[in-house]
């Protein structure tokens, strides 16, 4: 900013224009059919998991019902469900997958 006086030059105040986006939660969902291995399989190819912690999030789903996959902007959320969804739907298993807003 600056002053009004005769002969200043008056800047207008910017704010950098860095909005932070949504972020979204992607969920996996337990099931009594779906395999342990296909869920662990899952985690390492859509969500680039190793095998320690596609085990450890396979098992907290299987034990609590409900467990993140990760936290993504809507789009690559949205791709993440898909994904999964058409993954399974391939296999005929029935592993639901869904977004939740942060
Ligand atoms: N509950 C499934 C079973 O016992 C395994 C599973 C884990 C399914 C996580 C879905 C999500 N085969």
């Amino acid at each position: 900013g600056g002053g009004a006086d005769a002969g200043t030059v008056v800047v207008p105040k910017t704010r950098p224009k860095t909005k932070r986006p949504n972020m979204y939660r992607v969920l996996l969902l337990n099931d009594d059919y779906t395999p342990m291995e296909f869920v662990v399989h899952i985690l390492e190819r859509f969500f680039q998991m190793g095998r320690e912690q596609a085990t450890r999030v396979m098992l907290h789903v299987h034990h609590h019902g409900v467990g993140e996959c990760g936290v993504f902007t809507y789009e690559v959320a949205e791709t993440k469900v898909t994904q999964v969804m058409d993954f399974a739907r391939k296999h005929q298993h029935p592993l639901q997958c869904v977004m939740e807003k942060k």
